[in-house]
């Protein structure tokens, strides 16, 4: 199939929008189950599901082909998110509530005896993504369509998404995470748009009748890109985006050569290489660089997209480039699809033959790069052999934007070549590798970072040579989450007493939350109440996950105490546990006068070779085991890991917690997305002064955040003078935790296995400083935990972080892209 084979459809009538009421809803779901799946007696609950996703979807279609049909008018600039990740998790109750359509659909089920949250439990998560990058994508994706935003989202259809989590003994253990073993009701396969990406070959330079020189990239071998499209549907606006997520198959010619040669299961072989490439998401959340596997995905993705945006512009425009940048931008997140700029230079000089300065305005106004990490081993780089055996063009392109940028440098700073060998897009220490991020910075007109101290840092620190040099590229955007998912969806019982007691429009305008602030300076009891009654059924809610998957009671009268998000040694999953083992401490001591009663969740996935990472988990569940089977402990303190963290678990934690745990030392963690989902369900934050808790603490008030620990100038200063044994030494609470740490009371019959763990906190070159903030951390606990006892107070705060929370909803975020950087009408 191809696009060239295209039909003009004049036969057929216009789609009409379907009707959804509840007998309407009803019979296209028996019609579904029965006609369509063939399912006649008894119900298998996963078909349940996939009959009402495909009954919803139905009524998707309308409104969709609406959009597109906007979107595809020759004047309408839009803008395409590129990103390795989508962390979607589940579609169907969130287009229920999107289309207004859930009580009919519920009350329709009943006809079959069926309860609607039980097949929307059946729905597995899109986990395409490792965390907050991915998730910020998916929240993205739901703003711009809320906002009539013509923004199409780019991705990578991997058949497995982010690994299952599974605990044994204490160890993460990883399985494959198949989910669309049993197909995707949501996408829309279109190979009619298909494109063939190269790979490998060589690269003939060669002269037209004109003189003029060209290149030709030759002996390629091809893959065959497939776009499947999910609908994002807007909240109530009739407005449905695109997500276009590409899947990998051979092409036909692609093993002709073995298969003349009667090499069929060679043949095979060639075509399971092919498809290989959107097989499995690569579960590291800061970078692990040089995988060929992982450079071909993100060049497919690169290629694919910019392929499918050009052949719908030469639908209008045919070869014309000319006013391209005009109506077309791609937001890259992360250098992770950042080989686009040399693609989009490729494609416009060797295919469409337009001359390098005339490819390079286009590309430099058309492309945009998001940054969202500090930790400069994070950063992206790729070896130059590599690349040149891989892709061979690129490289070529890639050197001689070098070339010239280093030249511009040359001019501006003459003789500075240190200067010259720091900005260089190619690092020459060792094996030359391709810094993605420099490459990123040159070839884009904006460069953001996620958060205000994070954007600050970013043009003082990482990038300071090319702030120096384009200061006017650098901006902020500080990050968001969808109220939709994560207040309206999540959190049913918060936005019922949401809307009776200020209305609905929080939901598309939140900063319309602001006025819950009424009801505490009116000292309103009787919504305190009320508040309280809804945030213990969202605890009972979590208890009962809780005792679900681990095993241990959580009282609801005890403060949840939670740290949720990948574990990584920055983020000091660590700092909460030595707390935890203080907490235990003391009621072993009986220190427990004016006590009050925690529990503790952390959850979180490690990646699969993060030694250090892997430990902590293993030290949480030894550290769990302990305290939860002390009879001297009892309700006091529960501790738990929460296994296989996700989308949809954080969608029952979030309304049930009390204090949000965000404790990554100060200057490390570049935004930050979980605190804001926390703050918008009313928990309070104990927080360092890091991303964007920062920007939650100005929002909020610091009488109503537990701020604690060095902030990032401080981290920095006391790097060099860091003596973690006279911390000790000096503090007889730490003193205690370390000494408990290390008799072995918590690996009694696994003597040494948290050895490392012991060594790296006792390390004066520890790059996280955990000891130094312990003492301000137990300080900020002790705050929380007296604060909770004071239950009107607690509960105040509790109001007053949901009411601030406005600032941080991604609708904001999307306007200020749109504002700053993008520029596109909300049609
Ligand atoms: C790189 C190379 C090879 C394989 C994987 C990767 C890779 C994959 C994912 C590197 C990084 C990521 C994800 C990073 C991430 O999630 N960063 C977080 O982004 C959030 C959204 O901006 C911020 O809120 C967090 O602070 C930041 O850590």
């Amino acid at each position: 199939m191809n696009d060239k084979d295209w039909i003009e459809d004049n036969t057929i009538s216009e789609i009409e929008p379907l009707p959804a009421d509840t007998r309407s809803m009803a019979e296209g779901f028996n019609r579904y189950l029965r006609n369509h799946l063939g399912h006649f007696m008894g119900f298998v609950p996963y078909y349940l599901y996939e009959a009402l996703a495909l009954t919803v979807r139905d009524r998707i279609m309308y409104p969709w082909h609406q959009t597109w049909q906007r979107y595809n008018q020759p004047d309408t600039r839009k803008a395409y998110y590129l990103s390795l990740e989508f962390l979607i998790g589940r579609a169907l109750g969130n287009h229920l509530l999107n289309l207004n359509i859930k009580d009919q659909t519920h009350d329709a089920l009943l006809d079959f005896s069926v309860e609607l949250e039980d097949v929307i439990d059946e729905e597995p998560d899109a986990g395409l993504g490792n965390g907050g990058l991915g998730r910020l994508a998916a929240c993205f994706m739901d703003s711009c369509a809320s906002l009539d935003l013509p923004v199409i989202g780019y991705g990578i259809r991997y058949e497995y998404g982010m690994f299952r989590q599974l605990i044994e003994k204490g160890f993460q253990v990883e399985e494959p995470d198949h989910w669309l073993r049993d197909g995707n009701p949501w996408e829309v396969a279109r190979p009619e748009f298909e494109q063939t990406i190269h790979f490998g070959g060589r690269t003939e330079h060669f002269h037209d009748q004109e003189g003029v020189e060209h290149v030709r990239w030759v002996d390629t071998e091809d893959v065959i890109a497939i776009p499947y499209d999910m609908p994002i549907s807007g909240y109530r606006n009739q407005n449905v985006n695109t997500l276009r997520l590409w899947k990998a198959t051979a092409t036909e010619l692609f093993s002709l050569a073995d298969f003349n040669a009667g090499s069929y299961s060679e043949a095979v072989e060639a075509k399971n290489d092919a498809e290989h490439i959107t097989t499995v998401l690569y579960p590291n959340d800061a970078s692990e660089s040089g995988k060929e596997l992982r450079l071909k995905q993100q060049y497919f993705l690169a290629s694919a997209s910019i392929k499918d945006v050009m052949r719908l512009w030469e639908r209008t425009h045919a070869d014309d480039y000319s006013c391209f940048a005009e109506f077309n931008v791609f937001q890259m997140n992360d250098t992770h699809p950042t080989i686009a700029v040399a693609e989009l230079m490729r494609i416009l000089m060797d295919d469409k033959r337009l001359t390098w300065d005339e490819a390079w305005k286009i590309t430099t106004s058309t492309m945009a790069y998001t940054n969202h990490t500090l930790l400069p081993e994070a950063l992206e780089t790729w070896p130059v052999d590599m690349m040149q055996r891989l892709l061979p063009r690129l490289m070529e392109i890639i050197f001689h934007i070098n070339e010239l940028f280093l030249h511009d440098i040359s001019m501006k700073w003459p003789g500075d070549s240190e200067r010259q060998a720091r900005m260089s897009l190619i690092a020459e220490d060792g094996q030359k590798r391709v810094r993605m991020a420099y490459l990123a910075i040159v070839g884009s007109f904006s460069v953001n970072g996620v958060a205000a101290l994070h954007s600050k840092l970013l043009c003082e620190g990482l990038f300071r040579d090319f702030y120096e040099l384009w200061p006017e590229k650098f901006n902020n955007k500080t990050n968001g989450v969808t109220p939709r998912r994560w207040i309206a969806y999540a959190n049913p019982e918060l936005s019922a007493l949401l809307n009776d007691k200020i209305g609905d429009e929080w939901v598309s305008d939140l900063s319309k939350i602001k006025s819950l602030e009424s009801f505490v300076a009116n000292n309103d009891q009787a919504f305190f109440k009320q508040w309280d009654d809804v945030k213990r059924a969202n605890k009972q809610r979590l208890a009962d996950l809780v005792v679900d998957a681990c095993g241990v009671v959580f009282d609801v009268n005890s403060m949840f105490d939670v740290q949720v998000k990948r574990i990584h040694e920055y983020k000091r999953q660590l700092l909460n546990i030595l707390h935890v083992i203080h907490c235990y401490w003391r009621i072993k001591q009986d220190d427990v006068d004016e006590w009050t009663n925690r529990a503790v969740l952390i959850g979180g996935k490690a990646a699969p070779g993060y030694h250090m990472a892997k430990l902590i988990i293993k030290l949480v569940n030894n550290v769990a085991d302990v305290i939860n089977n002390d009879p001297d402990v009892g309700d006091r303190l529960k501790v738990a890991f929460l296994p296989d963290y996700n989308v949809s678990k954080m969608e029952i934690i979030c309304p049930g917690t009390d204090l949000s745990e965000q404790v990554s030392t100060a200057g490390k963690e570049a935004s930050g997305t979980g605190n804001m989902k926390f703050m918008m369900n009313g928990a309070v934050t104990i927080g360092t002064y890091d991303g964007a808790n920062i920007e939650i603490l100005e929002a909020v008030g610091e009488e109503n955040f537990f701020l604690f620990g060095l902030k990032a100038d401080e981290v920095e200063a006391t790097r060099h003078q860091y003596d973690p044994q006279a911390i000790i030494d000096n503090d007889e609470d730490l003193k205690a935790v370390i000494q408990l740490l290390e008799s072995g009371h918590f690996n009694l019959f696994e003597p040494h296995i948290f050895d490392d763990i012991i060594g790296s906190v006792k390390s004066p070159h520890d790059p996280w400083l955990t000891l130094a903030d312990f003492r301000s951390y137990v300080d900020a606990q002790d705050m929380a935990a007296a604060t909770y006892r004071d239950r009107e107070k607690w509960l105040k705060m509790s109001v007053l972080n949901t009411a601030n929370s406005g600032f941080f909803s991604t609708d904001r975020t999307m306007q200020e892209y749109n504002r700053d950087i993008w520029k596109l009408k909300q049609s």
